[in-house]
């Protein structure tokens, strides 16, 4: 940690006077990232062009034109390309930043965002006096746009009397704009309150954030992701719970902030979950966490957190071991901070009334330095000491990471001893007992049906799956009976036997009678293929909610098509968020 070195930067004064107003309208849609054609392509049923816009932000000075109802939605243009400058900018920042940058620029470092709260939400009253917080973001190689308008989101969100401090620890980036123009912009623009630490070598984002939080003096780290944007009274909500319990660890609602049009919409009320592939998940919310008369707004229950968002007093993240500085880069630590917690006698919750939205990229815009699997290595970590016999779950999908080398943990396990945490056992028991032993990977193990007297599941429901958003059917891209085979979306043909889905009393969806759709535990960002069906759930275990959307259990994502014009019909799992891209109707 001795690598880093400080800086202190002012802000102030003028940012105020500066709203930047995007009074702009909505609805476009853009070519996804594997596209480089500058092809716009409107979403079908969507008001044409209403305005003819400029497209650089322009400060109102507090001036707005009421006759606009939501001045957040963002012009169709904002995402054109009007000459080569554009598309290399475009391109050059899905290559490496995995979102669309153009965009990003052109919205600048202050937007407004819709309100995504309950309305029960408005009317709940904080105390004044609460702990001030110190944000902390670490980044390595962001967006400069997205980095400052994260900063700028917290500054202009949050009461001057809450926010103690922005910690920011640059993570050894390589990117030009990220040195001098940084530290200009934060000396000239930003007075005071923003602190800028940069490690002398890539630490990934674990140490980092560990030494963001060395540097903080706020009784409060809340930790952000580097692009984010804070949304309407995002801070009191989650500062009270800490100030009445200091053992309360405490996640905003993660908005979703789309990464090919930056378009900000609201999550639905979802908590952390985890798969036997040590990967994180969203799991609807039991109904006994929902039925309190506050439901909307009462903090919920959450056996895990996603990672990159939450609040915890100071002094109780020292205490409870911080994180795991042997873990590199990326990946498990939010895991292994979700079980410490449950585990060592605190607790962890969602906020439904605090909101904060994030990118969603598709894929991970970089690498570890080595090149290794730092997600398998800090996964192994966290399974030695914290999942008892229950790391047998995980070797028994990975068996060729049981005999790799994932150093010395015996601080952390020096930490559970001198904490006395509870065993992994009753964490499932008490706070995760939704959870499943023995997933299909536990082989060898007959079909569930078969152990249950040698009666097939009844199937509920039978029909072509088609997807609303491309009006077309899901499919196997070869032939049904190929396992291991993709599926596509391809026109709807209700003559064809080999279109027709089962959904039977197990969840299961099985493709003309043959094979079961079912996802990898093991690599959960790969599309879902068709599987024999092993009848134990888990990864082929599917709900078909009552808004159409086909929610997979093990992923906690829901099945979406990819391009709906794109001839290949290509379909993937996407955080669900309710769009047409994600309906499906199972019909005759
Ligand atoms: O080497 C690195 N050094 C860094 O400083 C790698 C990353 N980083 C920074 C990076 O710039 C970013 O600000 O660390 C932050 C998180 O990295 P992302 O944005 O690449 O991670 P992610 O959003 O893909 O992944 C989620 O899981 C991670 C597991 O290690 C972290 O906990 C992330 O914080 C976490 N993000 C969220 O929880 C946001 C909601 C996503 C969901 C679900
Ligand atoms: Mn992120």
């Amino acid at each position: 940690m001795g690598s880093a070195t400080l800086r202190y930067f002012c802000y102030g004064c003028f940012f105020t006077s500066v709203t930047w107003s995007i009074i702009l309208f909505l609805y476009f849609n853009f070519s996804q990232e594997n596209q480089t054609s500058s092809r716009n392509v409107p979403v079908q049923g969507v008001p044409p062009l209403l305005l003819p816009h400029r497209l650089q932000p322009r400060p109102t000075r507090g001036r707005r034109d009421q006759s606009l109802q939501e001045p957040w939605k963002l012009s169709p243009e904002m995402g054109m390309i009007f000459n080569e400058q554009d598309q290399e900018v475009r391109d050059m920042g899905y290559h490496r930043h995995a979102f669309n940058v153009l965009i990003s620029n052109r919205l600048g470092f202050h937007r407004q965002l819709p309100d995504t709260r309950n309305d029960r939400c408005k009317d709940q009253v904080y105390p004044r006096v609460l702990p001030a917080a110190s944000i902390v973001i670490c980044f390595f190689n962001e967006a400069f746009s997205a980095l400052l308008r994260t900063i700028h989101s917290v500054l202009d969100r949050t009461p001057g009397h809450l926010l103690h401090e922005i910690v920011l620890v640059d993570d050894n980036s390589d990117t030009d704009d990220l040195k001098e123009e940084l530290d200009s912009y934060l000396q000239h623009n930003l007075q005071g309150k923003v602190k800028l630490v940069r490690n002398q070598k890539r630490e990934g984002l674990i140490r980092g954030r560990m030494i963001g939080a060395s540097h903080a003096t706020g009784e409060v780290l809340v930790f952000l992701d580097s692009h984010c944007e804070v949304n309407e009274a995002w801070l009191q909500p989650l500062l009270a719970p800490i100030k009445e319990n200091r053992h309360t660890v405490v996640c905003p609602v993660i908005d979703i902030i789309s990464a090919d049009t930056l378009v900000y919409s609201p999550s639905p009320i979802v908590r952390g979950g985890f798969n036997w592939g040590l990967h994180f998940k969203w799991d609807p919310v039991p109904l006994s966490e929902l039925n309190s008369p506050v439901g909307a707004v009462a903090p919920i229950r959450s056996p895990t957190m996603a990672g990159g968002l939450f609040a915890m007093d100071r002094r109780y993240f020292n205490d409870l071991g911080q994180y795991d500085g042997g873990m590199d880069i990326w990946g498990g630590e939010n895991l292994e901070i979700s079980f410490r917690i449950w585990m060592c006698g605190g607790q962890l919750h969602i906020i439904p009334c605090s909101r904060v939205g994030h990118i969603f990229r598709k894929r991970r815009p970089y690498g570890s330095p080595g090149g290794q699997d730092t997600m398998a290595h800090n996964s192994l970590r966290l399974a030695h000491v914290w999942m008892d016999e229950y790391k047998e779950q995980y070797f028994a999908l990975r068996p060729e990471l049981r005999n790799r080398d994932y150093g010395d943990i015996s601080q952390r396990v020096a930490i559970r001893r001198r904490l006395q945490c509870r065993s992994f056992k009753w964490y499932l028991d008490n706070i995760y007992p939704e959870m499943q032993l023995s997933s299909s990977h536990n082989k060898p193990q007959p079909p569930a049906f078969i152990n249950k007297g040698l009666k097939r599941p009844k199937i509920l429901q039978r029909g072509r799956l088609r997807n609303l958003l491309a009006d077309r059917c899901l499919v196997a891209q070869g032939r049904p009976s190929q396992k291991g085979g993709a599926v596509v979306v391809r026109k709807c043909d209700s003559g064809d036997k080999e279109q027709e889905w089962s959904y039977d009393e197990e969840q299961e969806l099985i493709l003309a009678g043959l094979l079961c759709l079912d996802m990898s535990e093991i690599r959960s960002s790969d599309p879902p293929r068709l599987m024999k069906c092993h009848g134990s759930g888990g990864s082929q275990q599917w709900t078909l909610g009552k808004t159409n959307r086909l929610y997979q259990v093990s992923v906690g994502q829901c099945l979406a098509a990819v391009d709906p014009v794109s001839q290949k019909g290509y379909v993937t799992m996407a955080i669900c968020d309710g769009s047409q891209a994600q309906q499906w109707q199972l019909e005759d």
